[in-house]
């Protein structure tokens, strides 16, 4: 057993145990990140902070690593899998605002990418917003959205994508949507790290949002536009 398996993370202050914890996240440790994310809770920490401060941030340096080639990709999917362990005990708390429903969300991942934390993160937030949100999940081809949409009548159409591979399948999707005259019955933000401004206007979307604070800010504001206008 090493030394580092013997911490008791407990006796950290805040600061040392955040910073542990980006190290624990970095290696893959899902029972140290969920224990961590309990403590910090248990300090008085708001969800969120916990959220970016310990998860988000650590997240951000394993993509350094990953980008760098210090990391591969089985040691990504334990880092991103431990990730969702302290996810899942926040995604309650986060959603437990007891806000009125402001509206309703469909969001998915692109055909051909699988990443999915940071989907995850806005359909959270949102639901903590007071939004409706059905998750259609990653790997989508349009078909999908088509089907959820019908299905679900949502306000506002998300879409995701991490790689610059799948970023051109939102023009795909929303191309579909301005054949079928349907474009202009969603609201469709569009989010992921290689997305910009510009992609997002260039594509026909409403907004790109650049994190999931932002989407949750847009999603009020297009909401309040739409029933200005009923
Ligand atoms: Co991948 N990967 N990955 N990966 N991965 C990236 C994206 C990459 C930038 C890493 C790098 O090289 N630096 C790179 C893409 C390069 C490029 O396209 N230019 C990359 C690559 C190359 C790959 C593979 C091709 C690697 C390989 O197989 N050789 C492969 C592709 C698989 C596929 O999809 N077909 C691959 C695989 C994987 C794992 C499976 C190992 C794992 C994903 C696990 C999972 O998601 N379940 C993984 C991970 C974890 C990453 C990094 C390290 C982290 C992504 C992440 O979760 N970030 C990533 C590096 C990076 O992004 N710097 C990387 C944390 C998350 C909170 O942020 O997703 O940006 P993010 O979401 C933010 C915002 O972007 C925004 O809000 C979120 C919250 O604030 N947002 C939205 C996102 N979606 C939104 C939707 C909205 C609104 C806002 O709708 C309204």
């Amino acid at each position: 057993m090493s030394d580092e398996d013997d911490l008791d993370l407990s006796t950290l202050d805040d600061d040392e145990l955040v910073k542990q914890m980006h190290d624990d996240l970095y290696d893959g440790l899902k029972e140290e990140i969920e224990e961590g994310v309990n403590i910090l809770l248990e300090r008085g920490w708001t969800p969120y902070d916990v959220l970016t401060q310990a998860l988000v941030e650590g997240m951000r340096i394993v993509g350094i690593d990953f980008r760098d080639g210090i990391l591969f990709v089985p040691e990504v999917l334990l880092a991103a899998n431990a990730m969702k362990g302290g996810m899942a005990i926040l995604r309650p708390l986060l959603a437990e605002t007891g806000a009125p429903k402001l509206g309703k969300m469909v969001i998915g991942t692109v055909k051909g990418d699988i990443h999915d934390i940071g989907k995850n993160l806005v359909s959270m937030m949102m639901e903590g917003a007071g939004f409706d949100v059905i998750d259609i999940g990653i790997n989508n081809p349009v078909e999908n959205y088509l089907a959820a949409i019908e299905e679900h009548e949502p306000d506002i159409l998300g879409m995701s994508a991490l790689l610059t591979t799948t970023m051109p399948y939102m023009k795909v999707v929303i191309d579909t949507l301005k054949e079928k005259g349907m474009r202009d019955d969603y609201i469709v933000l569009v989010g992921g790290a290689p997305l910009n401004e510009a992609f997002g206007e260039a594509i026909g979307a409403d907004a790109y949002c650049r994190d999931a604070a932002v989407a949750v800010e847009t999603a009020k504001e297009f909401m309040a536009r739409k029933h200005n206008q009923l």
